[in-house]
């Protein structure tokens, strides 16, 4: 008997998601002008499968940058937080997760073990693989994991018990400025005063760097954006055709981010059925399917007090790669 207790699995996504919510996506995002689809149509199980094979690329430092701070401090950030639940946002494998839960749940710790780990994620079939492995690693906490999007159902996630929300990865940079506003505010509004968050944000650093980490020799990155078009035409029954655009990943100085487009390299009429559109475009223009914006620690700082937290620590890696903010529902 390993003692492990089955993870519960709550599907906050309307069966239909894969394709309703994409059509006023697709419509809204593909149809208007700067043509751009929300980052989450990036992981069926396909794209959620390049997403951790890219964590694994030597160019791509975000994910080992994080997971040194964790080593470094879970410990810390398990002391100074009296959270018994933890949740987080856009789980994923929940692979650099583990460090944290390891602390959470040590003996010596003062506020006593950690009851319940509630991942959140909108791939189902990764959501499902990280939350078996959790419980059967961490026998005795409760794993409730929650398929759904955190851009609309924070509001649905458990209360009480003193959470603590993760959100790794600087999965906050995918982000665009007014749509990260919304989102700390809204889960500044779903805490309750004294709960915490905290918060992975990869650095503003040399150009070079950031650029390789979404330009990789192995075209991991490529095949990971171009999958978004793949899903539309699967889903949407659309024509895109993969050869007729270019990958553009290019830094954004002004805003001080990573902007993965796909850009017509012919002029091209393309299909969307199960959207009722039609999309044309000219040579050059331009899909703007993902954004990775970089930040600083003064900005993080002011965005977290503007939506209603307050920094009780920061930490980052040797390199300042990479910053990690456990910050308070005030
Ligand atoms: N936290 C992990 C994974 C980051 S990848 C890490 O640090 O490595 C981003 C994750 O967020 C993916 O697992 C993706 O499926 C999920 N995701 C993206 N948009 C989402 C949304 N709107 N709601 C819930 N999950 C989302
Ligand atoms: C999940 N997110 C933080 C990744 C990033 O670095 O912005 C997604 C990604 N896109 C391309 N490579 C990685």
């Amino acid at each position: 008997m390993s003692g492990a207790l089955e993870p519960r699995v709550r599907v906050l996504l309307d069966p239909d998601w894969a394709s309703g919510s994409l059509v006023d996506d697709v419509r809204r995002g593909l149809g208007g002008r700067p043509r751009r689809l929300p980052p989450k149509w990036l992981y069926d199980d396909v794209g959620a499968g390049l997403f951790d094979e890219i964590t694994r690329l030597p160019e791509y430092y975000p994910t080992e940058a994080e997971r040194a701070i964790l080593t470094a401090h879970a410990a810390e950030v398990a002391e100074a937080c009296d959270a018994a639940t933890l949740v987080e946002l856009g789980s994923g494998t929940s692979d650099k997760t583990r460090t944290l839960l390891d602390a959470f749940r040590s003996p010596g710790r003062s506020h006593g073990p950690l009851r319940r780990f509630v991942p959140v994620d909108v791939s189902d079939a990764t959501l499902r693989g990280a939350a078996t492995m959790l419980a059967e690693r961490y026998p005795g906490m409760a794993v409730e994991a929650v398929v759904g999007d955190f851009t609309l159902h924070l509001g649905h996630l458990p209360r009480g018990d003193r959470r603590l929300v993760a959100f790794l990865g600087s999965t906050i940079g995918n982000f665009y400025l007014e749509e990260r506003r919304a989102f700390l505010g809204a889960l500044a509004d779903s805490l309750d005063t004294g709960e915490w968050l905290l918060l992975g944000t990869d650095l503003v650093k040399d150009v070079d760097r950031m650029v390789a980490a979404y330009d990789d020799d192995a075209g991991l990155t490529e095949r990971f954006i171009r999958n978004c078009l793949t899903v539309v035409n699967r889903e949407l029954g659309a024509d895109f055709d993969q050869g007729a655009f270019s990958y553009a990943p290019l830094w954004d100085a002004r805003m001080e981010r990573i902007d993965m487009r796909l850009r017509a390299e012919e002029p091209s009429v393309v299909r969307v059925p199960g959207a009722d559109l039609v999309v044309e475009l000219a040579t050059g223009e331009e899909l703007c399917i993902e954004i990775s914006t970089k930040f600083r620690l003064e900005g993080i700082a002011t965005e977290l007090a503007d939506a209603g937290f307050e920094v009780a620590e920061t930490w980052t890696d040797p390199a300042g790669d990479f910053a990690l903010t456990l910050a308070r529902r005030t």
